[in-house]
């Protein structure tokens, strides 16, 4: 059968498709397909795997009922409308877990990042400043016994806590819709209201899904009761924080610095202010841009798609619900 992919992909995903006998067609041009263009090329396809951010809305979704099976390439899913997905019971498959050492480690750099003014110094290498030493010249702060917050403590959040609590003694203290016990135990983590988060967190790190509840969460209000001491990192989604409210949080020091891998909008312009700041490290949304991990997502989303195309259920949809 014929899958149409809105990337190029990694052979070993070719490979799978291959070998189970269906055909793909791959977006190859580095451009954002119309909504249109998506919808015409579904057309002539069984499958569709969407990597990046086209919006698999309810129009997109009533027009494209004839396909056999739909993944993405992502463990997130706010681009697709699940809602519409439930009514027409069209599985959407994702690719979790596999991602969660990559995306803690992009936190864990740009926590380490921030916290040193890694990237702002070595622009200042770069445009000829390295300039006369000052003892206390480009001073960072230590993470050593400092507080970790954790906003959504699934299995990102969980490896971002091992890691910090293995490289630096930190104390973990987390919120979530509900409590996760089993987290609590293994991390020895604390669960805290939201408030206490803001407050306590000496480092705040967001691994929510986006949802309604959580766009815009971190707003003018949650900055302002952050420690002025404390970092805030965002590696999940750019539209949880508000990002004219995060550059006023930390011009007016209500925060020491940000490290963002999610920008909202994404992508962020070259001349936007946060990419001045000594005290943020901004990456361009590469969580989870390793070979590895992107190869094992790739082999979790062919395997999602060839088990749709033989009317299977996928072993990893996000909402299993509608196969009943
Ligand atoms: C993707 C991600 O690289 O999995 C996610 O939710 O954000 C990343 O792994 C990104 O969504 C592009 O597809």
């Amino acid at each position: 059968m014929k899958i149409f992919s809105t990337r190029a992909i990694p052979s070993i995903g070719l490979k799978l498709f291959a070998d189970a006998g269906h055909t793909v067609t791959q977006h190859t041009e580095r451009r954002e397909l119309a909504q249109s263009e998506l919808i015409a090329a579904c057309r002539e396809h069984d499958a569709l795997l969407s990597a990046g951010p086209n919006k698999l809305d309810a129009f997109f979704l009533q027009q494209c009922r004839h396909l056999k099976a739909i993944t993405l390439l992502s463990v997130g899913y706010d681009n697709v409308d699940m809602a519409e997905a439930a009514k027409l019971k069209m599985p959407i498959g994702n690719t979790p877990g596999v991602l969660s050492g990559a995306t803690a480690d992009t936190a864990f750099l740009l926590m380490l990042a921030v916290s040193r003014k890694a990237f702002y110094l070595s622009n200042t290498i770069s445009k000829g400043d390295w300039g006369f030493y000052g003892p206390m010249d480009n001073l960072g702060i230590e993470l050593n016994g400092k507080t970790l917050g954790i906003f959504g403590l699934g299995r990102i959040g969980i490896e971002l806590a091992h890691k910090c609590a293995a490289a630096y003694h930190m104390k973990i203290i987390y919120h979530n819709r509900n409590r996760n016990e089993a987290a609590e135990k293994e991390l020895l983590a604390k669960y805290v209201s939201f408030d206490e988060l803001l407050q306590q967190s000496d480092v705040l790190s967001a691994h929510a899904n986006l949802s309604p509840e959580t766009n815009g969460i971190f707003n003018k209000e949650a900055f302002s009761k952050m420690k002025p001491s404390s970092i805030f990192i965002n590696t999940a989604r750019g539209a949880m924080h508000n990002e004219q409210h995060l550059i006023e949080a930390l011009q007016q020091k209500n925060i020491w610095g940000a490290g963002l891998d999610v920008t909202n909008p994404e992508p962020m312009e070259k001349d936007n202010i946060l990419l001045t700041m000594p005290n943020v490290c901004v990456l361009p949304h590469v969580g989870s841009g390793t070979v590895e991990t992107r190869d094992a997502m790739t082999i979790i989303a062919a395997k999602n798609i060839i088990a749709g195309l033989d009317g299977q259920q996928m072993e990893h949809a996000i909402n299993p619900e509608v196969y009943q």
